[in-house]
């Protein structure tokens, strides 16, 4: 599937978000666990700026998402910063909660929370800690495992055993953007919480 995407808006603050209206769907993960290379190999292109350098992306960037042929865009990507480095921790541990945790918590168009984890590495501590935060935010998430082309088959099957009983609860993926990998498996699950996102919100709950 080919989409049309574009830059909206990077916010450093909460004020800075953009209004919310379209679904949206949130890419997280350490720094440079490849969320950016995720979104542009969902898209397609460049949109995204990736680096090998660790703590490239350090604002939310927003990203519209439209189908060809059709008028008006239907999604929004948010690129998150990463977390995760010794480096650059304390600044992004500093930032969470000024705009990060609000938005995670807050944000009321966040459809799904993509979770990337690196496949090539053992469970992390500060990954445990972002699923709990989103297990206990009651947020939707799918857990992602990235650059599955640097594995071999065996490789990336015991990887993935070892994902599933770290995180017993969670719905599992394997990716790789390079070779596309999961694409259209991960593309089926954004569209499906994006449209679940649109019919709740036709049809708000009776009030009680
Ligand atoms: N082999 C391989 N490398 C990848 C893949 N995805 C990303 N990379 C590489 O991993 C590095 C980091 O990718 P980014 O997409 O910038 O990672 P990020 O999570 O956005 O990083 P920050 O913005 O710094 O938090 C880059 O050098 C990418 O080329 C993949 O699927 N396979
Ligand atoms: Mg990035």
């Amino acid at each position: 599937m080919r989409v049309l995407a574009r830059f909206l808006a990077a916010a450093t603050n909460v004020a800075h978000f953009p209004a919310p209206g379209l679904p949206e769907i949130a890419f997280l993960g350490r720094s440079n666990v490849g969320k950016s290379s995720v979104i542009n190999s969902l898209v397609g292109t460049k949109l995204a700026r990736t680096s090998s350098t660790p703590g490239r992306t350090r604002s939310i960037n927003f990203f519209e998402v439209r189908w060809p042929g059709k008028p008006r865009p239907e999604l929004i990507f948010a690129d998150l910063p990463g977390y995760g480095y010794a480096k650059i921790s304390r600044e992004i541990s500093k930032e969470w909660p000024t705009f990060i945790e609000p938005y995670l918590k807050e944000r009321p168009t966040l459809a799904l929370c993509v979770a990337l984890v690196d496949a090539n590495v053992p469970p992390q501590q500060s990954d445990r800690q972002l699923l709990d935060f989103l297990s206990a935010t009651g947020r939707d998430f799918l857990l992602v495992a990235t650059k599955s082309d640097r594995l071999s088959n065996q490789q990336l099957t015991n990887a993935l055993r070892t994902l599933a009983q770290e995180y017993p609860a969670a719905r599992l993926l394997p990716y790789s953007a390079k070779a596309g990998a999961g694409r259209d498996e991960l593309w089926k699950q954004i569209r499906q919480a994006a449209v679940q996102m649109a019919a709740a919100a036709a049809s708000p709950a009776p009030p009680h």
